[in-house]
């Protein structure tokens, strides 16, 4: 009799997660003016004048609002440099990032 030769059935199972989103969010202060949010809305974020304008609202009646969601790298680079165009005008604008739940 031949031995019985036991193989393993074992199975690797690859999982791939999505990457988490992370939220940039608009804050308000009472110096930096309205139009100027609303351009650094449009530039880095794409947005049309509508959507800019209604977010800049938003942030200026409730104290922030999320813009948009993106992976972590992105939403940093954009929050980023869209506090720098603030900061190069010497506006206060701020831009955070907070990761989605
Ligand atoms: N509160 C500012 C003003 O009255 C406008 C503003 C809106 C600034 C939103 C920042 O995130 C902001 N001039």
């Amino acid at each position: 009799m031949p031995d019985t030769v036991v193989k393993p059935k074992t199975r690797t199972k690859t999982k791939v997660e999505r990457p988490r989103l992370h939220k940039v969010i608009l804050v308000n202060d009472d110096y930096t003016p309205r139009e100027f949010v609303v351009t650094v809305l449009k530039g880095e974020f794409r947005m049309t004048d509508d959507q800019a304008y209604k977010v800049m609202l938003t942030a200026h009646q409730r104290g922030v609002c999320v813009v948009a969601v993106f992976t972590r790298d992105v939403a940093e680079t954009k929050a980023t440099r869209a506090t720098d165009a603030g900061r190069a005008k010497g506006y206060p604008l701020l831009f955070t990032t907070e990761p989605e739940e």
